[in-house]
């Protein structure tokens, strides 16, 4: 008999053992079968161990029941989740693994290989090795840290943010709250496993309900309405792109096709948009074709969700919404003074939901938060007739894409060291699918660079996301008379016939 072991989040799944937890690729997994690997994961995690005590275990395994049993067996066991991405190269999760200090590094059979040379930084340990029936799971208190997500930031090098269990408890309860989870809901995620969107807002909400999250393990239009059309799926959420690329798909379907799915979209319970603004002619096509006004929300890894358009009452076109429970909003400026109604200013943000730490970076951390516990955003936003509204953000240097937060000065770092490359600006261009591009503009040293070579080369230091869309090739940098590269102008200098399709 399973026994408790104070994690609200699991002790939650031992009332409802016989319901589907997970389903992926047509097979599905109750509670009870999470419970039982879990506990095996955490043990064979122990080994003669009683407590991990916070070490940080790194993880690459696919969207699906292994990645959750994984996920849970590292915090029964008392360690920390550091959720690795397939489609990151070698030295992005190297990176990773050296910048937490990670004991052990765990793959599923699919990653074996590819994770081989990094055994060497971290003890690689195979899914399939990691087993035990017999022992006893620490006490786990909620003030513990859960998980460290990677962030990328006005500094170059992404930012490790620290969660406590108390911390994502108060992010999941706030969202099946205002959202009213129920444990019939059953969600699609179709978002990688590295960040919040994808962990918290679904994974999380829907096992904190009971409720099925069903994964699809690589983003594709059509796989999504097929698996809207087997009728199981009440509950949606995705990135503003995907809602853009569902629209293109179903553009092109037969008129049988859509009527069908614009048929079984209607019986959905919710369906929501974040992580970057969602454009109004989205908004408005979406709802053409689902009957559902997108409920549009904002967010942040370092604090999961802070404001949301109502579950129930007015979502207005444009605009982020209003606090979730338990969560204090401000907006200041540049004094940090706040301002009044229909002025702008930065957003800041108290409450359970935030952060504790950013990963070895106390200095960051301090400058992350005012004197007085805020923690400051950097969006810019205005409230107006009872609803915040996003302006934009504080820095031209971080860009959002595809719904990933990209440090343009990072890219900037790599590029840099290209032996081609005199000197370098990377900008983000206004798109309608991916919200922003990576532009890159070029100071060539002796020999232009070819654009195709040059992103492949890149690739293998960064994730693709990560990569510059657009090159220009320039002789020199647009510079104001203190000498720093002014982005604003660099940005004119992309062709904007090219990016707004
Ligand atoms: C890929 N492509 C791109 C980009 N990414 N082109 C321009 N800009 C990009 N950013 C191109 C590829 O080069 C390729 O082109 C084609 O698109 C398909 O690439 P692939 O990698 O297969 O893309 P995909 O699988 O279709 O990915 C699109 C995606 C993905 C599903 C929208 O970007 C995604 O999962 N985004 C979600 C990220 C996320 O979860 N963010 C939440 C962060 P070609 O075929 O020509 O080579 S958490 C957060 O923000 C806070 C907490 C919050 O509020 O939620
Ligand atoms: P991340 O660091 O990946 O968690 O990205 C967080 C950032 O995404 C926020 O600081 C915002 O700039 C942006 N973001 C999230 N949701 C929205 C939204 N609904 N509208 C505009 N920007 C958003």
């Amino acid at each position: 008999m399973e026994k408790k072991n104070s994690l609200r989040l699991i002790e939650r799944a031992l009332e409802h053992r016989e319901r589907n937890a997970i389903q992926c690729m047509g097979t599905a997994y109750t509670y009870g079968d999470l419970l039982e690997r879990s506990r095996e994961i955490a043990l064979g995690l122990l080994g003669k161990a009683d407590d991990l005590k916070e070490a940080r275990v790194a993880f690459l395994a696919p969207a699906g029941f292994e990645y959750v049993c994984i996920q849970w067996g590292i915090w029964r066991a008392g360690g920390i989740a550091v959720p690795l991405c397939e489609k990151h190269p070698l030295p992005s999760m190297e990176y990773v693994l050296r910048d937490t200090g990670a004991t052990t590094l765990i793959c599923t059979p699919e990653y074996a290989e590819l994770l081989g040379p990094l055994s060497s930084i971290t003890p690689l340990v195979h899914y399939g090795d990691l087993g035990k029936a017999e022992g006893s799971l620490p006490a786990i208190g909620a003030d513990r840290r859960a998980m460290i997500l990677y962030t990328s930031g006005t500094t170059g090098s992404p930012k490790g943010v620290v969660t406590t269990h108390a911390g994502l408890e108060a992010q999941i309860t706030a969202l099946t709250q205002a959202w009213q989870w129920e444990a019939d809901d059953h969600i699609l995620n179709v978002l990688p496993l590295h960040h919040v969107h994808g962990i918290v807002n679904m994974l999380c909400c829907a096992l904190w309900s009971g409720a099925c999250c069903e994964f699809l393990p690589k983003f594709g239009p059509g796989k999504v309405f097929d698996a809207f059309r087997r009728g199981e799926v009440n509950l949606f959420m995705a990135v503003p792109t995907i809602y853009f690329k569902l629209i293109a798909h179903y553009q092109e379907l037969p008129e049988r096709e859509q009527a069908e799915i614009s048929m079984c979209l209607k019986g959905f319970r919710l369906m929501v948009s974040g992580s970057a603004a969602l454009p109004v002619s989205v908004l408005e096509q979406w709802k053409a074709i689902s009957g559902h006004t997108l409920l549009e929300r904002y967010g942040m890894t370092e604090m999961g969700m802070a404001i949301s358009n109502p579950y129930e009452g007015e979502r207005r076109p444009g605009y982020i919404g209003q606090p979730l429970p338990g969560v204090t909003v401000r907006l200041v400026n540049d004094a940090n003074e706040e301002v009044p109604e229909g002025s702008p200013g930065e957003i800041q943000v108290k409450g359970a939901n935030v952060f504790s730490e950013y990963w070895g970076k106390p200095e960051a951390t301090r400058e992350a938060f005012t004197e007085d516990g805020w923690f400051r955003t950097g969006d810019v936003a205005v409230w107006e007739g009872g609803s915040y509204r996003i302006l934009g953000r504080n820095s031209v240097d971080i860009i959002k894409s595809g719904g990933y937060k990209i440090s343009a000065l990072e890219i900037e770092e790599v590029l840099r060291t290209h032996e081609q490359v005199g000197d370098c600006g990377v900008v983000g261009i206004p798109d309608e699918e991916w919200g922003e591009i990576i532009g890159a503009a070029i100071v060539a040293g002796p020999h232009r660079p070819d654009p195709e070579e040059l992103s492949e080369w890149l690739r293998t230091r960064l994730p693709g996301y990560k990569t510059p869309r657009e090159y220009i090739f320039l002789d020199e940098l647009p510079r104001n008379v203190l000498g720093k590269v002014t982005k604003n102008a660099l940005k004119d200098l992309f062709d904007p016939s090219t990016h707004s399709r």
